[in-house]
C-alpha cells in the first residue's frame, strides 16, 4: 500500500462531498482481536457537488468484501481510504472489514477498556471502523446490529430489537459519523427518567462497572438539571427516548457527545463524597451539561468541516458556563472561567500555537481541539451577546435552531443570524474568528471639571487597542471590542452604572458628562472581552476598588492585579510586601458580607506560570525557581501578617452535618481551606494533620494533603492515603498527580522517575500518564529546574507514549510552547528535547505536527 505524506488541509478547499448518503445499516460481530464490520449504505448523487471520484475514508481496515448493487467490486485502497468506479444514480454500497480492538491503543474508532468494547469517532475515528465518508457535512440516519455475548449492546438513538447475543438500535436524527457510538460490555445501570416539556418520556442512564454503581447520583442529578435548564432558557428539548451515559476508564479527553449516547472519561461522571473533591463535583457538574448541550448544539446542528469546530464547542462552552453560573454562584464561576482563560488561552494565543478561533489549515484535527476554540470561541459569544443584548441574543438562537435544524453550518451562518435578527452589520466582529493573538488594551483618562460649579465635569476614557503577531499574522486589524465601564465616586458609590463601550477603532475617545467630581472607573467590568489590560493602576486606587467595586469580578480582579504588582517587585526588586496589601487582603477576608466561595478566590495567589507570563510582558526573563520563592514568601507574608484571621475563620468555616456537594458548603470548605493554607505555615501541619485523621470527605482529606505537600511534610499521610485508596483508580490518580505536582523542584524529576517505577503507574492509561507527567509539567519551578531533568524525562515519557498514543502525547507537548519566555540554558535544554522527539522514526502525525509548531 503507498504511504501518503501528511497533508496540510485547508479552509478554502472546502468542497461538498460528492454523494448524500440516504441511510446507513452496520452490523458488528465483536471479538476482541478480529470485529467484523457489515455496513450497507445508500448513496445518491449529490447535487450541490461538482463530481469527482467516490472516495471513502479508511484506515487499518481489512476488506474482506465490497458490492455495489449486490456485485463485487474490486476498490482501489490506500492508506487513507478507497476509491472505486460507481453507477451515476442512486446505489448500494456493501462492504465487510475486520478490525482489532483489543490492539487498538490510541483509543480512537473502536476500541477495549478493561474487557469492555467503546468507541470514540469525533474528529475522524470513523474511518478506523469501515469505509465512509468520514466528514461532518454527510449526516445521515443509521441503525446498528450488535452481536456478542455480553450483556449490555448499545448504540445510538432508540433500542428497536433485542435477542439472545444481539441488539438493533435506531438513530432516527441524521448524524454526521463523529457521533457514531457502541458500546459493550458487563455494565450496570443507575437509571432514572425525565419527562420532557411537551411530555416525551426519556429513560435516562449511567452505564458503569458494578463497583462504581454508588458513584453515579450526582452526575444523574446533574444531567436531569441539565435538561431542564436547557428547556428554560434555550427552549430546547431532549428527542429519544432514551439518553445513555458510559463511564470508561480509558479515554483520550472529557467526554463524548454521541447521539444519545453520550462516553464519559470516568474522572467526568463518577463521584461520591468519600473519593471526590468540591472541584471534581463542579468539573462533572459542567461537563455533563456541556455533553448534553450538544444535542441540540452539535448534533441537531453540527460543523460543515472541522474549522467550524467552534461553532459547535464555543457556543456549547458558552452554554455550560451559562448554566454553572445559574445553578451556583454567577460572579465566582465567571473569575473562575476567566482564570481558566488566562491560564490555557492566553498562554496558547501569546505562543507559537497561537492560531485564530477558526484556523484556516491544519495537518491533524486532533490538535485543534484547543482552549482558543473552546473558550476564546465562548468569549466570543460572550461578546456577541453583550453587543446585541440578551433579547436580540436568544431570538438569534431561535433563528438558528429553526432555520438550521438538521445541517452542517459555518460560523458564516450563525453571524447571518444575528445580522438578520438584529440588522447590525457584524463583519467587523467577524475578525475574532480569524484574527490570532490576545488584543492589548491601553486606556488614558482625563477629566475636566467644568466651569460652571456642580456636576458639569466631564471624564474621558480613551482606549486604544493592539494585537500583537502571531505565527502566520503578522499584521493586525482593529476588533469590535465590548468594553465594560462603572464610574464610582471616592465613597465608593457608583455615579455611571456599567456601560458597554464598544471600541471599533485604533484609539476611540468616550466622554462622561454631569459629574460632580473625578470618578474612579471600574474598566472591562465582568472581563467583558478576553484582553490584556496595560492600563497602570496606582496601588491605592487598586486597594480601593478591591475594598468597593460594585462589580464582582472587577473586585476580584483589582486584588489580583496588587497581587501581582506586589510579587513583581519581590522577584524584580527583591521588594518586601507592602503592608498596605496585606491589610487589604486581610480586610476583605473577614468581610462577612463577601461570599466565602469569592473571598477563597481572592485569598488565591497568581500560579507560577501566570507570573512568569506577567515578567516576561513587562520586560523579565522569567525564574521559574525565583518566581516560586517569592509566591512563597508572599503567602509566609500574608501567614504572618493574618494569621488570627485564617484561625477564626478555619473554625467559622466548618460546615455542619453530613457532606453535601452544594455551591454554598463548597464556597465554606473553600475558604476554610485557603485558611489552612496559611495556618500550615503557622502551625507545622498540625491543623492539617488532624483535618486529614478526621476527614470523612475527599475535599477535606486532599486539602489537609495538599496543605502539608506545601511544607514537604506529607510522608505519612502519602502512605496513609495509598493504603485506603489502593483499589480507586481515580482517587490514586490524585496521589499520582499530587506528589508529581507538589515537588520541590530540585526532587521533581526524582520523585516523578520514582511514580513511573510504581507498580501502578499504568502508563497506557490516559488518566494515570497524564497525573504524573502532566503533575510533573504543572510543577513549573520542577519542571523547569535548571539541570534539565525534568525535561528530559518528560521527552522520554513522550516518546514512549506516542507510537501507542499519539493524541495524548501530541497534548503534552504543550507543556514545552513557553519555552521562549526562558533564559538561554533553558532554551537550550528545552530545544534539545524538542529535537530528540523530532528525530524519532516513525513519529506520529499528531506529534511532529505539533513539535515543529512549537519549534517555529
Ligand atoms: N466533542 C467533545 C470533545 C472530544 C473531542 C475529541 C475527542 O477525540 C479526539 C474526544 C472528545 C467535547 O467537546 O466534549
Ligand atoms: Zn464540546
Amino acid at each position: 500500500m503507498p504511504k501518503d505524506a501528511p497533508q496540510t488541509i485547508f479552509l478554502a478547499d472546502y468542497t461538498p462531498f460528492t454523494h448524500r448518503v440516504e441511510r446507513v445499516h452496520l452490523t458488528f460481530r465483536l471479538a476482541p482481536g478480529a470485529t467484523r464490520v457489515i455496513s450497507r449504505i445508500d448513496f445518491a448523487p449529490n447535487p450541490d457537488s461538482a463530481g469527482g471520484p467516490f472516495f471513502l475514508h479508511g484506515e487499518k481496515l481489512a476488506l474482506i468484501e465490497a458490492k455495489i448493487d449486490g456485485a463485487p467490486v474490486t476498490p482501489e485502497i490506500t492508506e487513507t481510504g478507497l476509491t472505486c468506479a460507481v453507477p451515476d444514480g442512486p446505489f448500494t454500497w456493501e462492504a465487510e472489514v475486520e478490525i482489532s480492538p483489543e490492539s487498538n491503543t490510541a483509543l480512537e474508532g473502536l476500541y477495549m477498556s478493561n474487557g469492555m468494547y467503546c468507541t470514540q469517532c469525533e474528529a475522524e475515528g470513523f474511518r478506523k471502523i469501515t469505509y465512509y465518508p468520514d466528514r461532518p457535512d454527510v449526516m445521515a440516519p443509521f441503525t446498528v446490529r450488535i452481536e456478542s455475548d455480553l450483556p449490555v449492546l448499545l448504540s445510538n438513538g432508540n433500542p428497536t430489537g433485542r435477542g439472545e447475543g444481539w441488539a438493533e438500535w435506531t438513530d432516527p436524527w441524521p448524524k454526521p459519523a463523529y457521533l457514531f457510538a457502541l458500546v459493550a460490555g458487563e455494565l450496570v445501570n443507575h437509571p432514572d427518567r425525565f419527562t420532557t416539556r411537551s411530555g416525551r418520556e426519556v429513560e435516562l442512564n449511567i452505564w458503569v462497572r458494578e463497583g462504581d454503581l454508588h458513584k453515579c447520583a450526582f452526575g444523574m442529578d446533574a444531567l436531569k438539571r441539565s435538561m431542564t435548564w436547557d428547556e428554560q432558557v434555550y427552549g430546547r428539548e431532549y428527542d429519544l427516548d432514551v439518553f445513555n451515559i458510559v463511564a470508561v476508564d480509558d479515554f483520550n479527553m472529557g467526554a463524548m457527545e454521541n447521539k444519545g449516547l453520550n462516553i464519559f472519561n470516568s474522572s467526568a461522571v463518577l463521584a461520591s463524597p468519600e473519593t471526590a473533591t468540591d472541584a471534581n463535583f463542579e468539573r462533572i457538574e459542567s461537563i455533563i451539561a456541556h455533553e448534553y448541550f450538544h444535542n441540540w448544539t452539535g448534533n441537531r446542528i453540527t460543523c460543515r468541516d472541522w474549522f467550524q469546530l467552534c461553532l459547535k464547542e464555543g457556543l456549547t462552552v458558552f452554554r455550560d458556563q451559562q448554566f454553572s453560573g445559574d445553578e451556583r454562584s454567577a460572579a465566582v464561576q465567571r473569575i473562575n472561567d476567566v482564570l481558566a482563560l488566562r491560564a490555557r488561552q492566553f498562554r496558547e494565543d501569546n505562543g507559537p500555537l497561537a492560531h485564530p478561533v477558526r484556523p484556516e489549515s491544519f495537518v491533524e484535527i486532533n490538535n485543534f481541539y484547543t482552549a482558543t476554540v473552546y473558550e476564546k470561541g465562548a468569549e466570543v459569544i460572550g461578546m456577541l451577546k453583550r453587543l446585541v443584548g440578551d433579547e436580540a441574543y436568544f431570538k438569534a438562537l431561535d433563528l438558528y435552531f429553526t432555520r438550521h435544524d438538521g445541517q452542517a453550518c459555518t460560523i458564516e451562518d450563525w453571524l447571518k443570524v444575528f445580522e438578520d435578527t438584529t440588522g447590525r452589520d457584524l463583519s467587523q466582529f467577524k475578525r475574532w474568528y480569524s484574527q490570532a493573538g490576545t488584543p492589548r488594551l491601553d486606556v488614558h483618562e482625563a477629566w475636566s471639571p467644568g466651569m460652571t460649579g456642580k456636576a458639569a465635569g466631564t471624564y474621558t476614557l480613551t482606549l486604544r487597542q493592539n494585537t500583537p503577531p502571531t505565527p502566520g499574522q503578522p499584521d493586525k486589524a482593529p476588533l469590535v471590542i465590548p468594553v465594560a465601564v462603572g464610574l464610582l465616586d471616592r465613597d465608593g458609590t457608583e455615579v455611571v452604572p456599567t456601560r458597554v463601550l464598544e471600541l471599533t477603532d485604533v484609539t476611540q475617545s468616550f466622554a462622561f458628562d454631569g459629574l460632580e467630581t473625578r470618578p474612579v472607573p471600574s474598566i472591562l467590568r465582568g472581563f467583558s472581552a478576553p484582553v490584556i489590560l496595560t492600563r497602570k493602576q496606582d496601588r491605592e486606587e487598586l486597594a480601593f476598588l478591591l475594598a468597593h467595586d460594585t462589580d464582582p469580578f472587577n473586585r476580584w480582579e483589582a486584588g489580583r492585579t496588587l497581587a501581582k504588582d506586589v510579587l513583581v517587585r519581590m522577584i524584580a526588586e527583591d521588594a518586601a510586601p507592602s503592608p498596605a496589601y496585606l491589610d487589604a487582603l486581610e480586610q476583605m477576608a473577614q468581610d462577612g458580607g463577601l461570599d466565602p466561595a469569592f473571598r477563597a478566590l481572592a485569598l488565591g495567589l497568581p500560579s507560577q506560570d501566570d507570573m512568569a507570563q506577567t515578567l516576561f510582558d513587562s520586560g523579565h526573563t522569567p525564574d521559574p525557581i525565583r518566581i516560586r520563592r517569592a509566591i512563597r514568601a508572599l503567602g509566609q507574608a500574608i501567614a504572618d501578617h493574618a494569621g488570627s484571621t485564617f484561625s477564626d475563620l478555619y473554625d467559622e468555616m466548618t460546615v455542619p452535618g453530613p457532606y453535601l456537594p452544594d455551591a454554598e458548603g463548597a464556597g465554606q470548605r473553600a475558604l476554610r481551606q485557603a485558611a489552612l493554607g496559611f495556618l500550615t505555615l503557622e502551625d507545622e501541619g498540625a491543623r492539617a494533620r488532624a483535618q486529614f485523621d478526621a476527614a470523612d470527605n475527599m475535599t477535606e482529606q486532599l486539602g489537609a494533603l495538599v496543605a502539608l505537600l506545601h511544607i514537604d511534610a506529607a510522608e505519612e499521610q502519602l502512605s496513609a492515603f495509598r493504603h485506603q485508596w489502593q483499589r480507586d483508580r481515580l482517587v490514586m490518580d490524585k496521589w499520582f498527580g499530587l506528589q508529581a505536582s507538589m515537588a520541590p523542584p530540585e526532587k521533581a524529576a526524582k520523585v516523578t522517575r520514582r511514580l513511573t517505577e510504581d507498580a501502578d503507574f499504568d502508563w497506557k492509561n490516559p488518566n494515570r500518564f497524564r497525573a504524573v507527567l502532566g503533575g510533573l509539567a504543572a510543577n513549573a519551578a520542577g519542571f523547569h529546574d535548571p539541570s534539565g531533568d525534568s525535561y528530559a524525562l518528560f521527552t522520554d515519557w513522550l516518546i514512549r507514549l506516542d507510537p501507542l498514543n499519539p493524541q495524548t502525547t501530541a497534548r503534552m507537548t504543550t507543556a514545552f510552547e513557553t519555552w521562549k519566555r526562558y533564559d538561554a540554558d533553558r532554551q537550550g535544554l528545552i530545544r534539545e528535547n524538542l529535537e530528540r522527539l523530532a528525530a524519532v522514526p516513525d513519529l506520529s502525525r499528531d506529534t511532529t505536527e505539533m513539535v515543529g509548531r512549537i519549534l517555529s
